[in-house]
């Protein structure tokens, strides 16, 4: 399979031929991906617009792959690096189809020995800090020198609004015409359980196709900080000038898990006000526990935008991954990372599982009711309906 792959995997009737819920979420999915996929601006295609014969006449077309793949192929595909198929199984992993997710699990299991080899790093920070241009600037010149960058999304708003806050952000015109670069946008469907599941899979089947850099961009808006934190092994927190303001409330719980802080769009006029926030957060990192062990958070001004401190910033990733690969604490975060995810995986699907059941979908709105009007305690309904799921 060549790696000339002009079209994005949402171009595969596999995925526009599929009936009801299905097809919605294949819609769901293009509309994702639209804004770019594996490397290949897409931007004026309408993903609403894609037909089940447009796609696949791009396709055949177009692809040079066939329109459906085995997992041989997928892994085939993977192994040698070819982005168009690397962006149908990511497609496959963050499809909620049944077929399709034994399909991921069989692709996951056979490219699992060429996992783990990526640097992992996390990078949050408020809307509008300039996470994707700080990810661009550093993406670019990453593969500049020889590097293959992988860049994820995990966006939590998705479960909410069914849309995506990273969104059109997500775009990193640069980055995506860089042959080594892959960059992927968040998935758009489930909830974030799922989206992590999503991204966590997403991220080996990248390690697996040779991205040696993985890079995860998510909002900082509560939880979602906490879920990328959980999957990589260096977090970035990208802030802005007017530290104390930042610092209120949920900030200091992130800044607890941030391996290195940033303050960005340290140009112009700005330059001396984002300063003066860097010893601000400097200080404050001396009071607050240490993400990790031994390691005491750097702090560091830049901008995305002039490129202004990249160097140094790298350079301090390197230093960090040094570090933590050389007291263990590299080995130790991955293992525990592993086993907690496994842990989460079971209550994801011990939970599906009790609401997928027809016996707690029957009795679910009598009960829900009876707590609604204090007619039924709430102990006893649960209890009444986990007696109801297991005897099924
Ligand atoms: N002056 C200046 N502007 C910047 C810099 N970095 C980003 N910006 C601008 O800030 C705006 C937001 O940048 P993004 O990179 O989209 O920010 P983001 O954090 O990814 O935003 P979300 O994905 O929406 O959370 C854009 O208009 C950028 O051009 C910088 O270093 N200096
Ligand atoms: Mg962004």
């Amino acid at each position: 399979m060549s790696e000339d792959v002009k079209k994005p995997e949402w171009a595969s009737p596999e995925w526009a031929g599929a009936e009801g819920e299905s097809t919605k979420f294949a819609s769901r999915v293009m509309a994702g991906v639209e804004v770019m996929h594996d490397g290949e601006l897409v931007s004026s295609v309408n993903a609403d617009s894609v037909s089940t014969n447009t796609a696949e006449i791009v396709v055949r077309d177009n692809y040079g792959a066939p329109p459906k793949l085995d997992v041989s192929d997928y892994v085939e595909g993977i192994k040698q690096g070819n982005r168009g198929i690397l962006a149908r199984a990511i497609t496959l992993v963050e499809s909620n189809k049944l077929e399709h997710m034994n399909m991921a699990q069989n692709v996951l299991q056979e490219v699992l020995p060429l996992t783990g080899r990526s640097l992992r790093i996390g990078i949050t920070g408020v809307p509008g800090a300039g996470k994707s241009t700080l990810i661009e600037a550093l993406g670019t010149r990453l593969c500049d020198a020889g590097h293959k960058v992988a860049v994820l999304a995990v966006d939590p708003s998705s479960t909410i609004t069914k849309g995506s806050i990273l969104g059109d952000r997500t775009r990193m015109e640069q980055l995506v015409r860089r042959p080594n670069a892959f960059v992927r946008p968040s998935p758009s469907a489930g909830a974030l359980g799922g989206v992590a599941r999503k991204s966590r899979e997403t991220l080996l089947l990248c390690e697996a196709a040779g991205y040696d850099v993985s890079i995860v961009e998510t909002v900082g808006v509560g939880q979602s900080e906490i879920t990328v934190r959980s999957m990589v092994d260096a977090f970035l927190f990208v802030v802005l000038t007017g530290a104390g303001d930042e610092l209120q409330g949920m900030k200091k719980g992130v800044m607890e898990i941030a391996d290195i802080i940033a303050v960005n769009k340290a140009d112009g006029d700005n330059k001396e006000r984002a300063e003066r926030a860097r010893s601000e957060y400097e200080m404050m990192v001396h009071y607050l526990r240490q993400a990790t062990e031994g390691w005491t958070t750097p702090t560091l001004t830049c901008s995305a935008l002039t490129h202004l401190g990249m160097d140094g910033l790298w350079d301090t990733v390197e230093r960090f991954f040094a570090h933590v690969k050389s007291s263990g604490v590299f080995e130790r975060r991955r293992r525990e990372q592993s086993l907690s995810w496994f842990k989460s995986m079971i209550e994801e699907h011990l939970y599906r599982r009790f609401y997928d059941d027809d016996k707690v979908k029957a009795l679910l709105p009598e009960f829900q009711a009876g707590v609604e009007s204090d007619t039924v305690h709430i102990t006893r309904a649960v209890q009444q309906l986990l007696d109801a799921y297991e005897s099924r």
